[in-house]
């Protein structure tokens, strides 16, 4: 090739790489050039405008910005000379007339102050500004103070290119330029999502995290005293962080560059922290008070001690085991049961797993994992070998088509979606498939607004077009899959004519859709829990494996199958076994050789019968058969479906141990209440949606006498009559590599050093194989299987007295049952209330409108809440996110599971909704 640029720098001969700037170049070597209006990171484009980094260039008069100019073959630049030391002096002189002082700066210690240091500039000969504007405090996150605006628009592209979110703006020319927000409303009023990405771009402290702040004063009130580099504990996607500490708590928190987040973080990453150190944290251990009714549960989280009374460790392990140890011991280990957590560490969960299978003696013992990708987790096994993604989410970026069904990703993986976005920037075309019509819909190709619950219906339609127009790809579907025939023949009265009346998309488009999936370069499709959570969730998932196998868009870049994971250690705690029919790995338990491996390690034996799933162990406690569970990081009673039902079988239980943070609504029905450690207090790996398994550190110490989770394993462990002594969780992690063979090459060792490793890796210095299956799959013949799937109606359909769907689902400033955001300060101001989503025609039909008070129920029950119009929600449907203790959202939803996955229908109840007292329209 023949791009090589040599050209002289300072005088010296030097070679620039493919498309580097004169600024690239020169950082490179180690020069130093001011920068304002540019910013060195991933995402972000040149745009040359603040002069700061002016160069020379022999034979041209005007001074060049080195951020956006290249050098050419032979060019003589002079980056210290003294024209253009002078030019980039008066620039800074001029900023700082352009601002207030250094004294009363909003953040003396900006990078705008730290270059003006370097330049030799204090202050400016120049006037300050007349007419600064004023400050805008209306964000509950984000301070603006635009008299320390320098208009480098480095917060416009990173709100506009790096995270798509086009709420900030340029208005106004010349002198009166400024930047605002949407049609210039308050920072706090406008559609601004909160992800920080515009603070942490501001070079001048015009943008600031209020966590820091001393707002009177209008500036930072605090440096941090130290930072702690760490992952972040909400979603799968694994972004990467700086905990920034001061005085024992968390100031404020910073985007790193990790894999899959290339410093990008979302509003729970950035803002959504303090649950940590709020009050209602537990910091002892509790214990139910004599003769205190487990029915008896209408407890203050601020205080439990009406019901349960403070203890000390030794008396609270002693209890929690003892009580555990009486039922194994008096009725056998399967009257005991066990959920783990998918908000801790893989060696959290590998170790509670063990716990359960070798100190309870039952393979009882799942996770919320049940409720989530189970159904994808069983189609996935049964299709291709394995329950992974096929491919990270970044590969959108090399995709043609991306197909996005089921999910919310601009809510629910926020950093993913700015991929996403960023790839239809760059060409890709996109298709959102969702009865709802959510945020991605403005950037789609196609939005199939369908019925919910049709998923087989339309999914089928697209295989049939794709097979009777002969778009599949013969020559793959020869090499890698099975049973082809069989799917073809089943296929094809599936035709889009007759599945057009069922999922209410014209025939015509799903042709489209079928011919643009199949024949393009390469697509990739990322589903999420609207694919999932439904009684014929494996059946949808089998669909998504058969259009990705029968075209082979799979295995190459751009290509692929990604259920997004939830948790953000949803991946690894499966991996590790906290799941009733496999253990570490996947490997079932009732094969022989599997448990004889296991018992080997474990030097224990093994309960040869799978154990029961999540819905079934609260089943099983109503017949009777369970008695006694420990459960740790899980809110069951706000997570299981129709869970008044649940409740009222941890009501039943002889005995409960619930550890956690909080007195969640599962603790108020606990024995004994371990207060344990949060992620940011802990050190361990987590393993996001890519299988990058990656390094959490510890940033604080738990609250008060709270402890260490895998310290507690330990004890309960110990009196179980376990002889347990782990120490670090890298002693756990290098078992965990002798029992898992997908973590080869993955060291502690490796991670301290990398922050991150995909498995698998395939060498100790193979940073891990991102996009696998290129060659067939780890199933038994090889091949991927294509399983056929029939249109099975929703477990319980609309009818005269329940007309409407109920689906459920999230928010982006609300996690799961709410413990930890409705605990985080700016999460909670953003999303105070529980509230139900309509179509504005539904509202008016109730007689109602936003802000009114509607009734929702169903044959489980009838929760009320605040009425939300929402256009993206199709008539005679209503979504209730499940955060909301007060209207708990699960009362509500139907316990029917999927016979593969064993997965309940969190997304289609037939309900009915009324509206109560005035709306306030
Ligand atoms: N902010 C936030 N982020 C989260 C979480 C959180 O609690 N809060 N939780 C995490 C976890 S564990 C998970 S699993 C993920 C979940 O992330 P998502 O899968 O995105 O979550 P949901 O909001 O439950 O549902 C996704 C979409 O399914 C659609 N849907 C409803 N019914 C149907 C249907 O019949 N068919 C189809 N195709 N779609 C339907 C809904 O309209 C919704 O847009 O999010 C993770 N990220
Ligand atoms: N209606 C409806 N219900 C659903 C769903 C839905 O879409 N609709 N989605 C389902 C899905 S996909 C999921 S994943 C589940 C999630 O269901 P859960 O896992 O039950 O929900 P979380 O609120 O995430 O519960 C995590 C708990 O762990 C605690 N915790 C956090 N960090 C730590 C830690 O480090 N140590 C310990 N010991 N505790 C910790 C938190 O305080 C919290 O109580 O909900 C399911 N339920
Ligand atoms: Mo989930």
């Amino acid at each position: 090739m023949n791009d090589r640029i040599v050209f002289e720098l300072d005088e010296k001969p030097v070679e620039a790489l493919p498309g580097e700037s004169i600024w690239q170049v020169a950082t490179r070597l180690g020069m130093e050039i001011p920068h304002l209006c540019h910013a060195d990171q991933p995402g972000y484009r040149a745009d040359g405008n603040c002069r700061a980094c002016m160069v020379e260039i022999e034979g041209e008069r005007a001074l060049a910005a080195s951020c956006i100019r290249h050098p050419t073959p032979g060019m003589r630049v002079r980056t210290a000379s003294e024209s253009a030391r002078f030019a980039r002096r008066m620039v800074f002189e001029l900023l700082a007339g352009d601002q207030p002082a250094r004294g009363r700066a909003h953040d003396p210690d900006s990078r705008f102050w730290r270059w003006a240091d370097r330049v030799g500039v204090s202050d400016s000969r120049f006037p300050e500004r007349e007419q600064a504007p004023g400050p805008d405090f209306s964000h509950p996150a984000m301070a603006v103070q635009l008299d320390a605006c320098i208009q480098c628009t480095l917060c416009v592209r990173a709100c506009r290119e790096v995270q798509v979110n086009d709420v900030i703006g340029m208005a106004r020319r010349g002198h009166d330029e400024r930047i605002v927000f949407d049609f210039a409303d308050p920072m706090g009023e406008s559609s601004c999502v909160a992800c920080g990405e515009c603070v942490q771009a501001c070079p001048t402290g015009a943008l600031l995290p209020k966590s820091a702040m001393d707002l009177a004063a209008g500036r930072l009130a605090a440096e941090p005293e130290r930072q702690v580099d760490s992952v972040c504990p909400y979603c799968g996607v694994g972004c990467q962080l700086t905990y920034n500490i001061r005085d024992g708590r968390l100031l404020s928190v910073t985007g790193r560059d990790g894999p899959a987040n290339r410093n990008r973080l979302c509003v729970k990453g950035r803002f959504g922290f303090d649950y940590i150190h709020h009050p209602h944290r537990l910091t002892r251990p509790l214990v139910r008070r004599e003769g205190v009714s487990k029915r008896e549960v209408d407890i203050d989280p601020a205080n439990p001690l009406t019901h349960f009374r403070e203890a000390g460790w030794e008396e609270a392990l002693a209890l929690a085991a003892g009580g555990l140890k009486a039922i194994r011991d008096g009725h056998g280990g399967s009257a005991l049961a066990g959920f783990g957590s998918a908000k801790g560490s893989n060696e959290e969960a590998y170790l509670f797993q063990k716990l359960v299978r070798t100190g309870f003696g039952t393979n009882n013992v799942d996770h919320c994992t049940r409720l989530c990708h189970a159904s994808s987790v069983a189609a996935l096994i049964e299709g291709i070998g394995s329950g992974a993604v096929t491919a990270p989410f970044m590969a959108a970026k090399d995709a043609e088509v991306i197909v996005v069904i089921g999910s919310n990703p601009t809510e629910n993986h926020p950093v993913a979606a700015t991929f996403f976005k960023n790839a239809v920037r760059q060409g890709a075309k996109l298709v959102v498939m969702d009865p709802r019509g959510q945020a991605l819909k403005r950037h789609a190709t196609y939005m199939l607004q369908f019925t919910p619950g049709r998923d087989v219906a339309l999914l089928n339609a697209l295989l049939n077009v794709i097979i009777t127009d002969r778009l599949y790809d013969a020559g793959y579907v020869a090499a890698h899959t099975r049973d082809f025939e069989e799917l073809r023949d089943h296929i094809a009265p599936y035709t889009p004519e007759a599945m057009e009346p069922l999922c209410g998309i014209p025939a015509a488009v799903l042709r489209e859709v079928a011919w643009l999936y199949a024949k393009s370069r390469a697509s990739i499709i990322f589903w999420g829990m609207g694919v999932s959570q439904h009684t014929h969730g494996t059946d949808n998932v089998r669909c998504l494996i058969a259009l990705a196998l029968v075209t082979g868009q799979i295995g190459r870049p751009g290509t692929g199958l990604h259920p997004l994971r939830g948790q953000n250690n949803v991946q690894g705690a499966s991996d590790a076994g906290l799941i009733p029919m496999m253990y570490p790995d996947y490997r079932p338990v009732e094969d022989a050789a599997a448990r004889a491996f296991y018992e080997d390690l474990w030097q224990t034996p093994l309960d040869p019968r799978r154990g029961l799933t999540v819905v079934e162990i609260m089943d099983a406690i109503h017949a009777g058969r369970i008695r006694g569970m420990y459960i740790m990081g899980e809110n069951p009673a706000m997570s299981d479906p129709d869970v008044e039902h649940a409740r009222d079988a941890l009501a039943t239980l002889d005995h409960l141990v619930v550890q956690d943070l909080f007195l969640t609504e599962t603790a108020k029905y606990a024995d004994v209440v371990l207060p344990a450690s949060a992620w940011p207090e802990k050190t361990g790996t987590a393993t996001n949606t890519n299988r990058q398994v990656q390094l959490g550190r510890q940033a604080l110490p738990p609250p008060g006498d709270a402890r260490q989770d895998l310290w507690i394993l330990n004890q309960m462990a110990r009196g179980l009559g376990l002889d347990w002594s782990y120490g670090h969780p890298r002693e756990v992690f290098a078992e965990m590599t002798r029992a898992m063979p997908s973590l080869d090459n993955i060291t502690w060792e490796r991670l301290e050093r990398e922050g991150s490793v995909t498995y698998p890796s395939l060498s100790p210095d193979d940073p891990g194989q991102e996009i696998v299956f290129h060659d067939g799959f780890p199933t038994a013949t090889g091949r991927g299987r294509l399983v056929p799937a029939d249109v099975i109606p929703p477990a319980e359909e609309p009818d005269a007295e329940f007309p409407m769907v109920l689906t459920t689902g999230r928010q982006l400033e609300h996690w799961h049952t709410g413990t930890m955001t409705r605990r985080a300060q700016v999460l909670d101001d953003l999303e105070p209330e529980a509230v139900a989503y309509l179509s504005p025609a539904d509202l008016r039909r109730l007689g109602s409108g936003p802000g009114g008070r509607v009734r929702v129920t169903t044959r489980r029950g009838s929760i009320e809440l605040t009425a939300r119009s929402d256009h993206g929600v199709p008539s005679g449907l209503v979504f209730i996110p499940f955060c909301y203790a007060e209207a708990a959202a699960n009362v509500l939803t139907n316990p029917k599971l999927d016979p593969f996955g064993k997965i309940p229908e969190f997304k289609f109840a037939a309900a009915r909704v009324e509206a109560v007292g005035e709306g306030r329209q």
